[in-house]
């Protein structure tokens, strides 16, 4: 790998490159301009070994697989790069020398938010482990012209403000124009006899998307692997747009111009409205179709196989069902395109193709209208009519007279394209992203399909990379941890586990809480600065971060807040450990319970911040938009992890892992990772509470559960939930939709069942607290088993059980 030799020569390149580039005089450089030549310099140093790695995989004909995903979220990318090639410390002391602090040009750098939550960002961790433990391996997404939006807080409520995070350009992507393909919407597909005995299809007076790749280096961890993420912009064909603006009718030509430019515009459209969901399927379509059509190009190109052969050289892989059309994509490629049979592009495409589901919510299962499906894919909606109708003919002959089997497996029922059961249909592995999640997947959700094909599914946990989460994000407990075990855990997070054998050592306890300690106080001041508010370091940090979601139960957490906040008040000389809390995450626009409970948050934050009886004792805040930036300060400084989603809801959540490798104790209910989490470290070193996954499984099916009884037999219940309908919280604040959620709905996630145990668990945690050293083990004991949460270890499970890769060293 190429590197600085030291500052000196960081110094004259950067004066080199900075010349290039802005033509000016170092000291009239902007700080975004210093950012940016850094982020060039690190570019050219990993250039070479970017195209070495594709030449290695090509000679090689080494497997690679494609990581499809609609959300990629990166977060900055200038650290973690300058770690990745082990230039942290040239590039911050040529820096200083020419007058600039590195910390304060890493923020100059756009929060890449081409995501939403846990989904994007463990894409993104994940091709971070495929590239440092050298195994080939690239994402494939899209790249938005504008991310997630930026949240701010006005009047207590969330606003939406786009995210135009590309207004200085991007450094690190390459613009690939030679690299552009076409993808085709709408027009009339129809088959017809070829001549030969077969059928063939005519797919005509479609419109074109030109679709162009943006490449961006993944850098591997001081290796010399650079694997790449595809991003595909759409852009207008000029000959389309020649020949609307020939015919005379310039509206229709703008029109698909703009049209056309929507499609790679925004992350996730709004999809309450038929056009919303429409641009929600181009994207899907136009992702995967962009994708594809490029590695089968290279495919053909550069690796010169059989297309009969191809899964033996190419895995692809779907995160969630988005990108499920790479199955009739590429039976459209090998039919159409290659010649193959009906039979031999099935057996490819299912060879080829493994799916990771990451919910079991109903609702954020995707299905689109038949007839929109058909009209913008005609040719796509002809292979998967034939994927249906050969599928039900075989369920129908496996299941006689077993219609509820037929309809539980259908891809095409009831006017709907079920994604999911394309995608678990054409895959040859299906997983679940933690063991009871995919235990749930076989249990209910796809319960049938598990009975058709039981070797397809199996579970890979999630992980995190501890790269960004612990080296980059934490480097003062990074470095104490380097004296206490050695640095190998850096390469091989395993052997966090040595961390054990100190986990009762006093003097390694207290530099643990020092650390703690010195995280606490960059966050206090992060909020001094951006809220003027002062918190105390001493006081428990207890934090949620996270999407905002009825069924994450943002709602407990500020109910138990509310709660302690009136019992503080009516008991004025009771003293508690202090606490901060602390809440950030997104609401989806349209989501009004997630809006409103936002705004209950703030309003609540404001009673107890300004009422002196209680504000030595505790202290509220929403922290604005929450993203990977404002993750990387956070994690560190928690002492409480909140996890506290209804059993059975949270797929896995990753934020829980990255709080127990920050040494954060788990407040959290038997969902998700969390099982495995309280697995590791045991009773002692988390707080568990709630109900289990197959009791609330056996209240949604047989009923039993009252909100209202809660509300009648809990006076505390009774208390919180009349605040919220009486205008005890101020200015006549009301939440009516919150209220009617809870009990007139009948607390569809058991909020109000859980309350109680839910308080008990506080009160557990406030006394665990107390205890200091008895706290400072279990955050050790947390972080020494934090290692099994290591992407690097769930991608290798990848590797090894679904996608078989090679590492491959050069
Ligand atoms: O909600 C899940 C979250 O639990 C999981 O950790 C994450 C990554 O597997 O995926 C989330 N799912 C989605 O964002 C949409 O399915």
């Amino acid at each position: 790998m190429n590197t600085w030799q030291d500052k000196e020569e960081f110094k004259k390149i950067f004066t080199v490159k900075a010349h290039i580039l802005w033509e000016k005089e170092l000291q009239d450089l902007t700080p975004n301009e210093v950012y940016q030549t850094v982020a060039y310099m690190v570019r050219d140093l990993v250039s070479e070994d970017w195209i070495r790695t594709n030449q290695i995989y090509a000679e090689e004909k080494a497997k690679q697989v494609y990581y499809f995903s609609i959300e990629f979220l990166l977060g900055r990318l200038l650290q973690s790069n300058l770690i990745g090639v082990g230039m942290e410390d040239v590039c911050r002391a040529g820096l200083k020398d020419l007058g600039w602090d590195l910390d304060k040009i890493i923020p100059e750098e756009r929060d890449p938010g081409l995501g939403n939550g846990g989904l994007g960002r463990l894409a993104a961790c994940f091709i971070d482990s495929l590239a440092a433990l050298q195994l080939p391996g690239h994402g494939c997404s899209i790249r938005y012209q504008y991310g997630l939006f930026n949240q701010r807080i006005i009047d207590d409520q969330q606003v939406e403000l786009p995210d135009n995070w590309l207004v200085n350009g991007f450094p690190w992507e390459v613009k690939k124009v030679d690299k552009a393909v076409n993808v085709r919407f709408g027009g009339n597909a129809y088959m017809r006899p070829d001549g030969e005995g077969n059928l063939e299809c005519v797919y005509e007076k479609y419109s074109s998307v030109r679709a162009v790749p943006y490449d961006v280096p993944v850098i591997g961890y001081h290796n010399h692997t650079v694997n790449t993420l595809r991003l595909w912009r759409a852009e207008y064909s000029r000959e389309d747009m020649y020949r609307e603006l020939s015919m005379g009718d310039r509206h229709r030509a703008f029109r698909y111009k703009n049209s056309v430019q929507l499609i790679s515009r925004f992350l996730y459209p709004e999809d309450s409205t038929e056009e919303g969901r429409k641009l929600r399927l181009m994207q899907e379509y136009f992702m995967v179709s962009a994708g594809l059509q490029s590695i089968v190009r290279y495919y053909k190109k550069k690796i010169k196989e059989s297309m009969y052969d191809f899964d033996h050289y190419i895995a692809l892989h779907i995160n969630d069902t988005h990108p499920a059309l790479i199955i009739p994509e590429l039976m459209r490629i090998l039919m159409d395109e290659e010649g193959m049979n009906w039979e031999d592009a099935w057996k490819v495409t299912v060879r080829s193709v493994a799916y990771t589901n990451h919910t079991v919510l109903p609702e954020a299962m995707e299905k689109w209208s038949i007839p929109m499906f058909k009209e913008l894919l005609p040719r796509i909606y002809l292979i998967v009519d034939e994927i249906n109708r050969r599928w039900l003919k075989e369920v129908r002959k496996r299941y006689p007279g077993n219609e509820d089997m037929a309809r539980n497996v259908a891809i095409l029922w009831d006017g709907q394209v079920h994604m999911a059961h394309l995608a678990v249909l054409g895959s040859h592995s299906v997983n679940g992203v933690a063991e009871i999640h995919s235990q749930i997947l076989k249990d209910s959700t796809l319960h049938q399909f598990y009975t058709c094909f039981p070797a397809r599914f199996s579970n890979k946990t999630n992980g995190i990379s501890h790269r960004r989460w612990l080296i980059q994000s934490n480097p003062q407990l990074a470095d104490l941890l380097d004296d206490t075990i050695g640095t190998d855990w850096r390469r091989d997070p395993r052997r966090l586990l040595d961390l054990k054998g100190y986990s009762s050592d006093g003097s390694f306890l207290e530099q643990l809480g020092q650390v703690k300690k010195t995280r606490k106080e960059i966050m206090a001041d992060y909020i001094k600065k951006k809220y003027a508010m002062t918190v105390d370091t001493s006081s428990i940090f207890d934090v949620q971060i996270k999407r905002i979601h009825l069924y994450k139960r943002q709602l407990l957490n500020i109910l138990h807040v509310m709660h302690l906040y009136y019992f503080l008040r009516d008991n004025p000389k009771v003293q508690i450990t202090p606490r901060t809390f602390l809440f950030g995450g997104k609401a989806a626009a349209s989501y009004g319970e997630a809006k409103q409970t936002i705004r209950l948050i703030n309003v609540v934050a404001r009673m107890v911040n300004t009422d002196r009886r209680v504000s030595k004792q505790m202290q509220v805040l929403f922290l604005e938009n929450y993203n990977v930036s404002l993750g990387q300060i956070l994690f560190p400084a928690a002492d409480v992890s909140e996890q506290i989603s209804t059993a059975g809801k949270e797929a896995s959540g990753t934020g829980n892992m990255k709080f127990m490798m920050n040494g954060a104790i788990t407040l959290g209910t038997m969902d998700g990772a969390n099982v495995e989490i309280h697995r590791e470290v045991g009773d002692d070193n988390c707080v568990i509470f709630g109900l289990r996954a197959n009791e609330v499984m056996d209240y949604y099916i047989h009923g039993g559960y009252s909100a209202w009884n809660m509300y009648g037999q809990d006076e505390n219940i009774r208390q919180v939930m009349n605040s919220l309908v009486d205008g005890s919280l101020g200015y006549g604040e009301t939440f009516d939709m919150l209220y009617e959620s809870l009990l007139d709905r009948n607390d569809e996630y058991f909020v109000l069942k859980d309350f109680e145990p839910y308080c008990k668990a506080q009160v557990e945690i406030a006394n665990r607290y107390h205890d200091r050293r008895h706290w400072l083990h279990s955050s050790a004991i947390n972080i020494a088993h934090s290692g099994y949460f290591s992407s690097d270890r769930t991608i290798m499970q990848y590797a090894n059980d679904i996608w078989h890769l090679r590492k491959m060293i050069h």
